[in-house]
């Protein structure tokens, strides 16, 4: 058991601190296991608190070698968190802090601070890793400006800023924008770099780079022009420009995250970067299209207004979010990116809302911030702002930003901050609204409705169930945008917005010709599970004629999860209505294809254990996996020939491009083989691997067969033909993972964890294993146990080396009191285990902690 219970922090104690930073130096000389770190840091005393504090410096992990105030030698006494220097000791008015310390990168398993990956150094330090660079007070609202000279023999020394001066065994950075210490980047290896150039609106010349190992070089031109595309495209829609004369990203191959915005020095993990047709998959490429755009619009949303304290967190992710998904729509479909939205949405976060670890978007307490880098702070984040889009219209939208931009340029800010730019800008008492910010838990909204000669009267009822520390929640105010249908598939009513704020609200429609079908919750305009009864006929109109995008594909989904809903609990069969509507659809020319491949998914696993636990059932996994398995085999019979011309069609002439066309070609041809696979015994599946000249094709294929227990061939080709590249290892591993028979997964899992290549303390390479059991919901929920076990066992192996990485793992079990008496034994078991464990992590502790309540 751990013996001191680490304290939670809590949102009400923030204190502004004692004294700012105007400036820091510092010092590195580079060695594996004793790298010397020498800091001076100019301290003034803040105007906007009460005098008379200690100097108090967070400081983890360090071996402190000297230090001094204003010159004079000190003895600092350092304890497990930092060090104090009393106010009798402290200089009136400014003074500078000098010190020296010593830190081992080489041994530094947890990859936050100041570590090693494969030879090369480099840093994060978001949200708390600074502390275990120097003695510093680590939080958000202290800014500086920094310089860094960093000595090494390396060639490449990188850090945030604009090159200074450079010589052999050193170079110097001057970074003038005053930063937190979370943006503070150093990489030092021998690497190569892309480089291109771009003149901002402003006409100033920039210089980019991206920096990644020798022989990856040719991997990295489509981060490049996704960097590009970025960078116009703020210009253009923000009107915000880049402010350093250089721009430098780096891919690393360990790393906890998907990348970190540094301020001039992004740091990516090397999966979200690297690409080629032959390596990535259409998926790849837009996850590296994103997360690229996502860390440089973080410049201005995050780097340039940062958040106060880490409570205010969504402040730079919400936003950061919305502005990657407005960015990706318009590089590619609006339409296809909001379902692709919604679907991450709904398979994250309201999972995370409605389990033990559900938290507001604004978290009040936490014991480790790592652990609130959740789908609620960014997903649910970026809604929060997609509403406020909808209610205050696009024109009072950007007059917002532009006043937010002006108002808080070089500030660290607050919620409240950003709630006020929207009340200035539109008029509008936003007190309500903001409660979605504080109010953890999905609401729930409830449709019935009537038809009385002509009128039409909706009513919508909102209820948002109780979530940890919260018994009761008030009315949120909720945008549904809504149309209204008639029977022949007419738009009776285009799309209008309906404020729901009160538990109970009634909205009438007059003179109507007809009954209609209500068309509720367009484009998904707020997080919300709605609850709308409508006949199977009524979701047949609306997936065959809704003018929304969003809603056709949403009706499409709920018919077919009504059907496996009855294939689970009453052993029914799909019937024609809903083949045929998936016929129209998939055979549909003028719709995209990436739409149509969208369509072709029937719900997963875990949807639909959520949907029927919210139906009141206790979800058997096994019984979900046979139903889908069935389902998914009469689809492909039914459809057999409309399937094989669409294969056929969907063929990709010329050379491989990733962009949204022809990746959605693919991604339709992809889902029509891998249904295939289930009526030809995977005929053209083995066809398709064997001729695929890319990735998408290539791992698409081989999922396929191995959807039908067939591929094992195929996997030991492709193990031969990618040993040597990481990334396609990754795939490998985990491909056969998520596909593998439930009664196997788990014992597969573990004779995967025994091949040479299971490197576990690289955070890809365990998630590729261990993780994508999260995948394979059936695997993973074995009646034996044999996956929990397994889980337990790998996540207190990993907590002592990587807190972080393990922590976000352990996320498998937040579900657990879904399930049925023998499982949620089986896996509090397990939960215990860890929690038992001697010298638990606080990352861990706190995960576990709150999954068992
Ligand atoms: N701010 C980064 C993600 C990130 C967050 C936390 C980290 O360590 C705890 C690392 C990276 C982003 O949003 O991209
Ligand atoms: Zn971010």
């Amino acid at each position: 058991m751990r013996d001191t219970t680490p304290q939670p922090i809590h949102l009400a104690d923030y204190q502004p601190p004692p004294f700012l930073v105007d400036h820091v130096a510092l010092t590195f000389r580079l060695a594996p296991s004793a790298t010397r770190v020498i800091a001076h840091i100019r301290f003034r005393p803040n105007p906007s608190a009460t005098p008379g504090h200690d100097l108090r410096l967070d400081g983890e992990g360090l071996t402190l070698i000297s230090a001094s105030l204003n010159g004079a030698p000190i003895t600092a006494h350092p304890d497990a968190t930092g060090l104090t220097i009393p106010a009798q000791d402290l200089p009136e008015g400014g003074f500078d802090w000098h010190c020296e310390v010593e830190i081992a990168p080489e041994g530094n398993t947890a990859l936050e601070g100041l570590y090693m990956s494969r030879g090369m150094y480099c840093t994060q330090c978001e949200a708390e890793g600074f502390r275990k660079i120097t003695f510093y007070p680590d939080r958000p609202d202290v800014m500086a400006s920094f310089e860094v000279r960093i000595e090494s023999d390396l060639p490449v020394l990188l850090s945030n800023g604009n090159p200074a001066a450079t010589g052999q065994g050193w170079a110097e950075w001057h970074d003038p924008h005053p930063k937190p210490a979370y943006l503070f980047a150093l990489v030092a290896g021998d690497l190569v770099a892309t480089s291109d150039r771009f003149t901002t609106m402003e006409g100033r010349d920039i210089a980019l780079n991206i920096w990644v190992r020798k022989g990856d070089e040719d991997k990295t031109a489509y981060a490049m022009d996704a960097l590009k595309r970025s960078m116009l495209w703020d210009e253009q829609v923000y009107g915000r420009a880049y402010d350093l004369d250089v721009f430098n990203i780096v891919a690393v191959d360990d790393f906890n995250m998907g990348a970190m915005e540094n301020k001039g020095l992004n740091i990516f993990n090397s999966r979200y970067v690297l690409a080629s047709p032959q390596t990535a998959t259409d998926n790849d490429y837009a996850s590296i299209e994103r997360i690229i755009a996502h860390e440089y619009f973080h410049n201005w949303t995050g780097n340039r207004i940062t958040c106060r304290d880490w409570f205010q967190l969504s402040l730079k992710e919400g936003l950061t979010v919305f502005r990657d998904q407005q960015f990706m729509g318009d590089m590619r479909s609006h339409a296809v990116k909001r379902i692709e939205d919604v679907l991450t949405l709904r398979a994250r976060q309201f999972r995370e809302d409605d389990g033990p670890l559900a938290h507001p978007v604004r978290p009040e307490s936490y014991v480790e911030i790592n652990n609130f880098y959740t789908a609620t702070v960014y997903e649910k984040g970026a809604e929060l702002i997609r509403m406020l889009h909808l209610l205050v219209g696009e024109d009072r939208y950007r007059a917002a930003l532009a006043l937010y931009f002006d108002r808080h340029d070089g500030q660290a800010c607050t919620i409240e901050d950003w709630i006020a730019v929207f009340e200035e800008a539109a008029g509008r008492d936003l007190s309500q609204f903001k409660r979605w910010y504080e109010q953890a838990g999905t609401p729930r909204v409830d449709v019935s409705d009537a038809w009385q000669e002509g009128t039409y009267t909706l009513t919508l009822r909102q209820h948002t169930p109780p979530s940890p520390g919260q018994p009761l929640k008030e009315p949120l105010v909720i945008p549904v945008a809504m149309g209204l249908l008639g029977a022949d598939g007419r738009e009776l009513l285009p799309t209008q917005v309906l404020e729901l704020d009160s538990p109970e609200q009634s909205f009438s429609f007059t003179d109507l010709p007809e009954r209609p079908v209500a068309s509720l919750l367009r484009g998904f305009s707020a997080p919300v599970a709605l609850n709308q009864r409508l006949r199977s006929e009524d979701r047949a109109l609306m997936l065959a004629y809704d003018t929304d995008p969003y809603n056709r594909f949403e009706s499409g989904r709920a018919l077919a999860r009504d059907i496996l809903h009855a294939m689970v609990l009453e052993g029914a069969t799909p019937g024609p209505d809903y083949l045929q509507a998936l016929r129209v659809m998939v055979t549909d020319d003028a719709l995209d294809p990436a739409f149509r491949a969208l369509a072709l998914h029937i719900p997963g696993q875990d949807d639909l254990a959520s949907s029927l636990h919210a139906a009141g059932h206790v979800p058997d996994p096994d019984a979900i996996q046979a139903a889908r398995t069935t389902a998914l085999r009469l689809i492909a019979e039914d459809l057999r020939p409309d399937l094989l011309r669409v294969y056929d069609e969907m063929q990709t002439p010329g050379p491989y491009s990733p962009d949204a066309k022809d990746a959605g070609r693919r991604a339709l041809r992809v889902q029509a083989v891998s249904l295939l696979a289930r009526a030809d015994e995977g005929a053209k599946a083995a066809e398709l691997f064997a001729r695929a000249d890319n990735m998408t094709e290539q791992l698409g294929a081989w999922g396929a067969l191995l959807g039908i227990g067939k591929g094992q061939a195929e996997g030991a080709q492709f193990y031969r033909q990618w040993a040597n590249d990481r990334l396609v290892v990754d795939k490998w591993f985990s491909a056969q993972v998520m596909y593998a028979a439930p009664a196997t997964a788990a014992a597969l899992a573990q004779e995967l964890t025994q091949h040479p290549d299971f490197d576990w303390k690289n955070p890809n390479r365990f998630r590729s294993v261990i993780g994508a059991l999260g995948a394979n919901p059936a695997g993973f929920h074995a009646k034996d146990g044999a996956g929990y076990r397994l889980v337990a066992d790998w996540l207190i192996r990993l907590d002592g080396v990587n807190p972080q990485a393990a922590a976000r793992v352990s996320t498998l079990f937040e579900t657990w009191r879904r399930y049925d008496t023998t499982r949620q034994t089986l896996m509090r078991a397990a939960l215990n285990r860890i929690m038992a464990q001697d010298n638990l992590s606080r990352d861990m502790g706190e995960m576990v902690g709150r999954m068992l309540g």
